[in-house]
């Protein structure tokens, strides 16, 4: 008997990667594991994607539609990128032979809310789920499942496929079970029900997936780590946003608006995000949580520091060096640590109630407070919206950070008016760059167009803003949210033509 694959009916379905790959047909809707370089299958892709590039060289045509639970791997969406094998792909992606296929317009993309992802699934708007492929860290006597590294959309994968495909992944730590809190108890409108979480730390749920054994079609053994790119170290820039978001919780503190141990801290991926955790750690905080999707590196510091009490989350996103220490120390890091089904991590009702602080990067920001987080110029698509509206529009306090400029200075991240539309300018409340901090709350859109340029804008670019505000006041069609619409678009031109939104 397999020490992973404890259950003697699905140890018979027990085969290698490319016999399972051959179940796969082309224009299957097929639902894979993964959430931001933990838990995606890492075998089968692979068998199929060289299916796919031999059928695809032949002239015949081998695509499928792809469902994850967010950002994968080489592995995976790589490998499935270079064999042209998706027709369509959906939600968050950071792939960059996938990122470039996007927007070289050779297949769908459609980035949506990662809390919406199952329950969209339920309501039938993907259509019908052919296959489930699905990585988990073991199987037990009963057919239960050991969850992987990520929970993400995994238990509405293998309720509503068709058909699945189990890889256990015996590089998963064993101490991986008894992590996961996975909740059963979502209805379909108009029959759902509160969702009873009060606390981060609250468990609702199963330890462990249920799959249909009837349905499993293959069961295939892997043996390969989780994946994920370095963080760059904190620069400068990055700890002077993680300075004035510190400052801000001490006002916040002070004007008793906030505990002292803080509220549910939600940080986005990306360099800024970890830097403004490792900034945390030296604010003298102690016992905080976190309800959030991702455990990054940074907040693995966090948690072996006591800064933070407990984490909630969806998935791990940890690079080589986190997963060595998470792996060595997984019986710490098992007592404070949960995850959860993304439905829940990136719950509105949960979120509304616990009151996060939601912290996430932006590519630009308006002058207005509109947020764009996924498209360069309007229209190059970056990564995609993942989690942060779902936090931004329901947590206690939105903040938005980035950089004041991007591309050695060429671009600004505040502009006239942003390219593309996220989280709007009703669902941001403070906006942060190296330069300043503008809160934004209370304000009127005059009120917050003087702040942001003010406060956030590089030097290079604040006189320009400043003048393109004062032009707008005095000549705008409408006076409350003044703009000039010959010209609110135009650094974004500007920088499309000459790789500069300077003049
Ligand atoms: O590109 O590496 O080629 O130089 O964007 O930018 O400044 O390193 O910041 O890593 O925090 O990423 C919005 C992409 C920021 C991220 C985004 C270029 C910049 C660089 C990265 P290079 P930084 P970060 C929960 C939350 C949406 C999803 C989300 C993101 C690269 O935060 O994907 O929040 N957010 N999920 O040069 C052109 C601009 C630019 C720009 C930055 N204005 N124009 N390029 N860049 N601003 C987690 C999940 O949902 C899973």
């Amino acid at each position: 008997m397999h020490d992973r694959v404890r259950s003697a009916r699905l140890a018979e379905r027990m085969m290698s990667a490319d016999e399972a790959a051959t179940l796969v047909q082309p224009g299957m809707t097929v639902a894979m594991s993964g959430f931001t370089g933990a838990g995606y299958p890492k075998a089968v892709p692979q068998s199929l994607a060289k299916l796919m590039a031999r059928e695809n060289d032949a002239g015949n045509t081998f695509r499928i539609k792809v469902l994850t639970g967010a950002s994968t791997a080489p592995e995976l969406d790589g490998v499935l990128a270079e064999a042209k094998g998706m027709e369509l792909r959906l939600p968050f992606q950071s792939d960059p032979a996938l990122r470039n296929q996007i927007n070289a317009g050779e297949l769908d993309y459609i980035d949506i809310h990662l809390g919406h992802v199952a329950q969209h699934t339920w309501f039938g708007f993907f259509g019908h789920i052919d296959l489930a492929i699905v990585e988990v860290a073991g199987i037990l006597e009963d057919g239960r499942l050991i969850p992987s590294s990520s929970v993400g959309n995994n238990k509405t994968w293998l309720e509503q496929a068709d058909k699945v495909i189990l890889e256990v992944n015996n590089w998963q730590p064993d101490g991986l079970e008894g992590m996961h809190d996975v909740y059963y108890g979502t209805a379909l409108p108009p029959n759902r029900k509160p969702i009873m979480l009060e606390q981060p730390d609250d468990r609702i749920g199963d330890l462990y997936l249920h799959v249909d054994p009837a349905k499993v079609v293959a069961v295939v053994e892997t043996d390969a780590p989780d994946r994920n790119s370095p963080f760059s170290p904190p620069d400068e820039t990055s700890q002077r946003i993680a300075g004035h978001i510190l400052e801000f919780f001490e006002h916040e503190i002070k004007r008793g608006r906030m505990p002292e141990k803080l509220l549910p801290l939600q940080s986005g991926v990306g360099n800024v995000a970890n830097a403004v955790l490792a900034g945390l750690a030296t604010g003298g905080y102690e016992g905080l949580t976190a309800y959030t999707e991702v455990i990054q590196d940074g907040m693995l510091d966090l948690i072996k520091s006591g800064v933070l009490r407990m984490a909630s989350a969806t998935s791990f996103s940890l690079s080589a060096a986190g997963l060595e220490e998470f792996n060595a120390n997984v019986d710490f890091y098992r007592e404070r640590i949960l995850l959860r089904p993304q439905e829940i991590s990136n719950h509105p009702e949960v979120i509304r109630r616990l009151g996060c602080i939601a912290m996430n990067g932006m590519i630009e920001a308006d002058i207005y407070g509109n947020v764009n987080s996924t498209h360069i110029a309007g229209t190059k698509m970056m990564n995609g919206i993942g989690g942060s509206g779902d936090f931004a529009r329901n947590s206690y306090l939105s903040i938005f950070m980035s950089p004041s400029t991007a591309k050695g200075g060429a671009i600004s991240g505040i502009v006239p008016m942003a390219s593309h539309v996220d989280h709007t300018e009703h669902d941001t409340m403070v906006l942060v760059t190296e330069q300043g901090l503008a809160d934004m709350r209370g304000l009127s859109p005059k009120q917050r167009a003087r702040l942001v340029i003010e406060k956030c804008a590089h030097p290079d670019y604040q006189p320009l803003l400043a003048d393109y505000f004062d032009r707008a006041c005095r000549d705008s069609h409408g006076k409350h949210t003044p703009h000039l619409l010959g010209e609110a678009l135009s650094w974004h031109e500007r920088f499309v033509d000459s790789g500069s939104m300077l003049p």
